[in-house]
């Protein structure tokens, strides 16, 4: 069965199209940098925005259909999601998914029964990826929406629960290599406190740290190659959360051992709601060799949640393919579309803007990326501005070959400093605005 008949394929129209479901920037051959598009953007669907969430928030239920003809909470609801979710992707041009092992069925009383289910679904969408050539980018376990978890999941008080989230991170692992997906998240929502007075926080920390070192034995046990990833995010749902940024979060995996296993899935909305910017976060990750995926979306600086808008913010866009084409992409991530319709946005067509919207969004940002670098003002003047250290007392300072008290005879010697080289600051923003619109 179709469940978007209205639709036949998205293609690329180019600039002046004004078909709503046509691609104005994305064109997915086209080569950027020695590179198509779609292989320097692997695109992906999330599964529980697009195919579960239906716009219920504190306020209100939903206003979306999504229910693909089938009784909400049955395996036929799940199988529908599946025959959905491959349309969608098919006529987009998305080829990869992720997903929440809750996200792909109903959760069951018992668990046994929930992973019974997951067998069952994860069969039928093998089948489909083995049709479409769909692949699956990563797998997770929701550790944060069942009520055993609202203490935390690895930072939980009860060691039952510690016993239950190992269960699902286990099963949600044997899915991922069983889809041949290339990486694991953790999200930390519930990993976190509301006050100290009822919080041990160096025990939490180390059982987090305790359960994702089982998680990465079990996970090369079975045979999992791929890459895990901490989604650092500050707070929502808990005040305070472990994994607050891209420098928390990798020291963490310093701290406990786990860096060699892990990098960073960075959202554009959680490192603004940690109050830095997109382009921070993907710096810090990268320049630690932790860039590891993104989930592109996009918050709202008035708003103090969670938005998860598609992006449309070419600018943001511009400076996060930049950061990735200097970081030599994302080796086994790739662009996860952790956005969701606004609530009145509610049709079927809706999903299919949405996804137009964030995939030209990310092309136009390609786009500018490469002219930034081939135009290459912008790196030369970072290079000069560091010159001082190419030769003389500043390669000495870099050789390493200088104590303190030289350095201060230098200094003494030369009695004051003449002129410092300008940050050039507003020089440079008109570069990056005449590249992007000149
Ligand atoms: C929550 C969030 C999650 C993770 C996966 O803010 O971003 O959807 O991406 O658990
Ligand atoms: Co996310």
């Amino acid at each position: 069965m179709a469940y978007f008949d209205f639709i036949d394929q998205v293609n690329y129209e180019g600039a002046q199209s004004t078909n709503p479901f046509a691609f104005k920037f994305y064109d997915k051959d086209r080569v950027i940098l020695g590179k198509p598009m779609h292989e320097h953007l692997h695109f992906a669907m999330a599964w529980w925005h697009n195919l579960c969430a239906a716009g219920t928030d504190m306020f209100g239920r939903d206003t979306a259909d999504k229910s693909f003809q089938a009784m909400p909470s049955t395996m036929e609801h799940a199988r529908a999601k599946v025959d959905a979710g491959f349309e969608f992707m098919q006529k987009l041009g998305i080829e990869y998914f992720c997903f929440h092992d809750v996200d792909l069925v109903p959760e069951a009383e018992d668990i046994h029964e929930t992973n019974k289910r997951l067998d069952e679904i994860t069969d039928y969408i093998l089948k489909k990826m083995q049709e479409t050539g769909i692949q699956c980018l990563w797998g997770t376990a929701n550790l944060f929406s069942n009520p055993r978890y609202m203490n935390g999941a690895g930072s939980t008080n009860d060691a039952n629960v510690f016993c239950f989230a190992a269960a699902q991170v286990k099963k949600a692992l044997d899915l991922t290599v069983k889809l041949g997906g290339t990486g694991y998240v953790f999200w930390g929502g519930r990993e976190g406190y509301e006050t100290l007075l009822n919080t041990d926080v160096k025990f939490e920390q180390e059982n987090i740290a305790r359960l994702m070192h089982l998680a990465v034995d079990y996970g090369r046990k079975i045979g999992f190659t791929g890459d895990f990833f901490i989604e650092p995010k500050p707070k929502e749902p808990m005040k305070h959360q472990y994994d607050f940024d891209a420098a928390t979060a990798i020291g963490f995996l310093r701290q406990y051992g786990l860096d060699r296993d892990f990098k960073l899935n960075i959202e554009a909305n959680h490192a603004t709601l940690a109050g830095h910017t997109f382009q921070h976060e993907l710096r810090i990750s990268a320049v630690n060799n932790m860039l590891g995926s993104i989930d592109a979306n996009q918050g709202d600086l008035l708003l103090g949640w969670d938005t998860d808008e598609f992006p449309y913010d070419v600018y943001e866009t511009t400076m996060c393919m930049y950061e990735v084409l200097k970081a030599g992409g994302l080796a086994n991530g790739g662009f996860n579309f952790d956005a969701k319709n606004r609530r009145p946005s509610n049709t079927y067509a809706d999903m299919f803007k949405g996804f137009i919207l964030g995939m030209d969004t990310f092309a136009l940002g390609l786009i500018n990326a490469a002219k930034i670098i081939e135009d290459g003002r912008i790196d030369n003047f970072i290079s000069e501005k560091y010159s001082s250290f190419h030769s003389g007392i500043g390669k000495r300072i870099l050789d390493g070959d200088v104590t303190l008290e030289e350095l201060s005879e230098y200094a003494l010697d030369k009695k004051k400093i003449d002129c410092i080289m300008s940050g050039n600051q507003e020089a440079l923003q008109s570069i990056v605005n005449s590249i992007l619109f000149g």
